[in-house]
């Protein structure tokens, strides 16, 4: 048993597949509940691993059994470690309950600490455990028994500037405690985090920016969760409640869980939404959207988006569905097949004139030849693609593709460095697209 586990955690650390640059950013398997932290330089993900679930008490209902980690140094590749902690590794949990919500990790003293909830063995509701490793990416093994004194989900742990540590969760509001140094066992009675508005919160993600201190939340302010936060000069409260980090989703999430983390200078905010799984909500992905503060340290609210961070390379398929910016009913996105959703999506230009934007494209030195890009099409029609706002290459699409075929033509005037494209179908009509890529 042990050797195949070993062998297992072998395998997903050589897994890049499935992973990429745009929202949601893993694919091949849903991802929820996302805290990024950020260890030895490079940003580590721990989610949570939504699944289909093979028991029929949860058909309906968050389905967890085990938690993946992923790294990435440029926030467009990402590495999934595999499996780090399972279900039936858990000494007090119940090995079919299916409750891994969402972890936290955090690291001190030459240990990372990964905290979990889960349901424990003969009883209802939910613990938080805790789980080692001398690595970030696992595994991690469980301590013998939860933390005692909490009941309650979604854990997350502030690290102060003094070395003082606090656990935040969420079980009948959300609560915070100051752990012992040795961050498994309480270090005060939990209090509830007042004056943060009324109305369902969960998933608390607490930071310290500038001496400010940031409760950050899911709250159902209207119908579903938005991400909101409060402010304090003390880890423990009050918090005043100060605003909106992302509105509730339109299109449909009931939940939203974030984090937020700074890198390389920049700040960002993860979060999940359902969009391999757009009929049932309990199957997320997560994203990622940068974040930015006003100079008064409130938050500026993030928006958004399909394109996410970071900068694709022009050499390797960039998927346009995942766009900047669109024209209107003209363009729209569907999956590529129905059956298999991770497969991902396609953009569809039904009419001339139809346009998608997406930016930060590297071209390097500029010596890119040939533009690619796989194709269908009953109608035919010509797709032209823009580079900071002049056309580079136009691709001439015949009528009757009935089957995707990657096409090529000659760039015409191939730019260098950083640059915004767009894709716009200039005559014809009924165009779909996969992919475009430069060589
Ligand atoms: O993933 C299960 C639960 O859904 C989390 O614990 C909540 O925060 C919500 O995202």
């Amino acid at each position: 048993m042990k050797h195949k586990k070993l062998f297992l955690w072998a395998v997903g650390m050589a897994a890049f597949a499935g992973l990429r640059a745009q929202n949601p950013i893993i694919t091949g398997q849903f991802t929820a509940d996302p805290t990024a932290r950020v260890f030895d330089g490079k940003l580590y993900l721990y989610p949570s691993h939504d699944i289909p679930s093979p028991i029929e008490r949860l058909k309906e209902w968050f389905c967890m059994a085990d938690y993946h980690v992923f790294s990435s140094d440029n926030l467009v590749d990402w590495t999934d470690y595999g499996v780090v902690l399972s279900q039936e590794d858990v000494p007090w949990g119940d090995a079919g309950a299916y409750s891994m919500w969402a972890p936290d990790c955090v690291y001190k003293d030459g240990k990372y600490y990964f905290f979990f909830p889960a349901s424990p063995k003969g009883e209802k509701g939910f613990n938080i455990g805790v789980a080692v490793s001398d690595k970030p990416y696992g595994p991690f093994k469980p301590l013998a028994k939860p933390i005692e004194g909490v009941h309650g989900i979604d854990p997350c742990v502030l690290l102060d500037k003094d070395g003082q540590a606090y656990l935040y969760w969420s079980g009948r509001g959300l609560n915070v405690a100051r752990l012992k140094p040795n961050l498994t066992e309480l270090d005060s009675e939990p209090v509830l985090v007042a004056d943060v508005k009324d109305g369902f919160k969960e998933g608390p993600f607490a930071f310290e920016r500038n001496g400010k201190y940031y409760l950050t939340y899911p709250w159902v302010k209207d119908k579903t969760e938005c991400l909101a936060y409060a402010m304090s000069d003390n880890p423990m409260g009050p918090f005043t409640y100060t605003g909106i980090i992302m509105e509730q989703s339109p299109t449909g999430c009931w939940t939203n869980h974030h984090s937020l983390v700074e890198y390389k200078g920049q700040w960002y905010l993860f979060y999940h939404h359902n969009d391999y799984s757009p009929e049932f909500d309990k199957n997320r992905s997560v994203r990622v959207d940068s974040l930015f503060f006003h100079a008064d340290g409130t938050i500026r609210q993030v928006i958004p988006t399909l394109r996410g961070v970071g900068i694709t390379d022009a050499r390797r398929n960039i998927q346009i569905d995942r766009y900047s910016a669109r024209s209107g009913e003209e363009t729209s996105i569907g999956f590529l097949n129905q059956e298999t959703k991770f497969d991902g999506w396609k953009t569809v230009f039904s009419r001339k004139g139809a346009w998608v934007d997406y930016n930060r494209v590297d071209f390097g030195e500029g010596a890119l030849r040939w533009l690619y890009a796989r194709v269908l099409s009953d109608t035919g029609g010509t797709l032209c693609v823009y580079a900071g706002g002049k056309v580079i290459a136009k691709l001439l699409v015949p009528a009757s593709v009935p089957a995707w075929k990657t096409l090529a033509v000659p760039v015409t005037d191939s730019p260098a460095g950083i640059c915004d494209l767009r894709v716009s179908l200039s005559e014809g009509s009924g165009v779909q697209v996969d992919w475009i890529r430069f060589e």
